[in-house]
């Protein structure tokens, strides 16, 4: 997997068809730019230090109309009121327009745990009949001691079991490769 940048845009109906994609939602500063560059084994989406950069839909193209889809970080608490309520659409806007939609990876932080912002995601993507996966981000946070206890912790505050949510660290490169495999399988299905 070799992915370059293809596109960025504010406007979700101006973004064209391809032939299977991926896409990555998360709060700001979850870690989904350095997740991006991680699963790329290189620098193809922009990592900040000020959450709430990425403003706009990123699409990364790996192979004949492959992609993988940037969406912008949610629940970015400053800057004008405008942008704040901006992201709603874009995502909603993307994903419920795309027909070559395979997965949406959604990121939430291993440590904190899926925040009240998230939950809403999750509910809004069933709702959306999307299908769906949850990756806790920067694992390498969390104590090795309280490992097992807070995957068990995490998943049961999203209704789910441990082994539904993928644990991965792309600061130790825990759970890449799996994931990595996930993705790739399902854009060539
Ligand atoms: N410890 C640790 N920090 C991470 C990891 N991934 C990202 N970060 C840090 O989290 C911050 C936000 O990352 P970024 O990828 O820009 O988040 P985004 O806003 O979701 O795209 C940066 O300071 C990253 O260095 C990780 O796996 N482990
Ligand atoms: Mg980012």
């Amino acid at each position: 997997m070799s992915p370059e940048f293809l596109l960025s845009a504010t406007d979700p109906t101006q973004v064209g068809p391809c032939a299977a994609e991926v896409a990555f939602v998360g709060r700001s500063n979850v870690g989904k730019s350095t997740l991006l560059n991680a699963l790329c084994r290189k620098e193809v989406a922009r990592v900040s230090n000020t959450p709430g950069r990425t403003r706009t839909i990123n699409v990364f193209q790996t192979g004949h109309g492959r992609w993988l889809v940037d969406l912008p970080g949610y629940g970015f608490a400053s800057g004008p009121q405008a942008e704040r309520d901006s992201w709603g659409p874009m995502i909603e806007g993307y994903l419920t327009a795309r027909p070559s939609l395979r997965m949406v990876f959604a990121l939430i932080d291993a440590k904190v745990g899926p925040t009240r912002l998230d939950l809403m995601m999750l509910k809004w993507l069933e709702a959306a009949h999307l299908p769906w996966r949850v990756v806790a981000t920067k694992a390498d946070q969390v104590k090795p001691s309280r490992g097992q206890a807070q995957r068990r912790d995490v998943a049961h505050a999203m209704g789910l079991d441990p082994e539904d949510v993928a644990w991965v660290s792309a600061k130790d490169g825990l759970g890449l490769t799996a994931l990595r495999a996930e993705l790739t399988a399902r854009l060539d299905s």
